[in-house]
């Protein structure tokens, strides 16, 4: 029995030694592991082949994955302003105005304009005894002067003797002077440059409009180079000379 122990180590190991050489000199066994592996009980001993010839070039490649993100670029210019957007949703509701006594206040106060309004008309009309029409303030003053000293007095007071031009003017002058209970007052008229040339106080020449009373002017005495109104509103040429009361009128654009 221990000879044929010590017999089949002996043959197995010849048995590789075989297959080495045979690996080194037959293509055919290293192209073949399988071959190999069958080789039942056999020792595998694995020994690097000859290099081989270079291969053919392999296919080229895909796209590969996506670089790493770079730093940040510097700060761009600033871009133009863009178009103005829609106007937004509208507001809440306020709360609601505890201005009451402010509107109160408001509300009096607008009382008192009107009132003093009122009043000032009633003191141009009956204290002060201003008339007026759309243009024009009119004056009754109740000061006795000779006519040119009157008509200085109304350029004092940025006026003018009153010039009745038309029968609106003329009535409201007569209505005046009567109302004041007066017979008569100066008037802006008069032909002291040229004798019968009767002109206004501020230089304009008479047009057709006149209100001479009968037989006037009749410069009487050959003195009477002035007008008077009586209160029906009738023009008399009179004395410069004598004193009497006298009207003004005054441009509301230069009141
Ligand atoms: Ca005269
Ligand atoms: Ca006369």
């Amino acid at each position: 029995m221990e000879g044929g122990v010590g017999i089949l180590p002996a043959l197995t190991m010849w048995r590789a030694l075989a297959l080495i050489s045979l690996a080194f000199l037959s293509p055919a066994w290293s192209g073949d592991p399988q071959q190999t592996a069958d080789d039942a009980c056999s020792v595998q001993i694995l020994v690097p082949g000859l290099k081989g010839d270079m291969g053919d070039k392999g296919q080229k490649g895909g796209v590969g994955r996506h670089g790493k993100i770079g730093p940040i670029g510097s700060k761009g210019e600033k871009g133009d302003s863009g178009d103005i957007g829609p106007p937004g949703p509208n507001g809440e509701p306020g709360v609601p105005c505890e201005c009451s006594q402010l509107r109160k206040a408001i509300g009096e106060m607008d009382n008192q304009v009107t009132q003093l309004t009122n009043e000032l008309k009633f003191i141009k009309s009956a204290v002060a005894g201003v008339r007026e029409t759309e243009h024009k303030l009119y004056l009754l003053v109740k000061e006795e002067k000779r006519y040119a000293d009157a008509q200085l007095s109304c350029q004092r007071r940025g006026g003018t003797l009153s010039m009745p031009k038309d029968e609106a003017a003329n009535g409201l002058m007569a209505a005046y002077i009567a109302q004041a209970g007066l017979a008569r007052v100066f008037i802006g008229i008069n032909d002291l440059e040229r004798e019968g040339s009767f002109v206004y106080s501020d230089r304009s020449p008479m047009q057709t409009f006149h209100k001479w009373r009968s037989g006037e002017p009749n410069n009487a005495y050959d003195e009477e180079d002035c007008v008077e109104m009586v209160a029906s509103g009738g023009w008399n040429d009179v004395d410069c000379h004598i004193t009497m009361h006298f009207m003004c009128e005054f441009d509301k654009e230069h009141v």
